[in-house]
């Protein structure tokens, strides 16, 4: 019992001292034309992290409809819209080994996908507590 609690202790105690790194949530593109975790839910303030572990290129594309009213529009290529990151993919593209990463201000739900994949499903959802 009493080991179990300062275990507890010890664990929050360092949660709090890596307040910087805990506050960047990655979410991966593992090369099965997927985001994992599919859907990430974050407190608003934080970062995700997409990181591509496969070998082919990927983007982070928001869906300019299932983002909230108030939010930044977002996508890899810091395109200002969902038609100029379709419009010019190559530029938004992840290379193998890249990351992405998007800070989140605003609360909500927010859908994205991946342009060259979208109709293989390579979808995914931000939850912004
Ligand atoms: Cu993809």
């Amino acid at each position: 019992m009493r080991l179990t609690t300062a275990t507890f202790a010890t664990l929050s105690t360092s949660g709090c001292l890596n307040g910087q790194s805990s506050s960047i949530q990655t979410v991966t593109m593992p090369g099965d034309l997927t985001f994992e975790p599919k859907t990430a839910t974050i407190e608003t303030g934080e970062t995700v992290k997409w990181t591509n572990e496969s070998d082919i290129e990927h983007t982070v594309t928001a869906y300019e409809d299932e983002i909230p009213d108030e939010a930044t529009y977002f996508a890899s290529g810091g395109f200002e819209s969902e038609r100029a990151a379709r419009n010019r993919v190559t530029e938004g593209l992840i290379a193998p080994g890249e990351d992405y990463e998007h800070t989140f201000d605003q609360p909500g739900t927010y859908g994205y996908f991946c342009i060259p994949h979208e109709s293989s499903g390579m979808v995914g959802t931000v939850r912004v507590k």
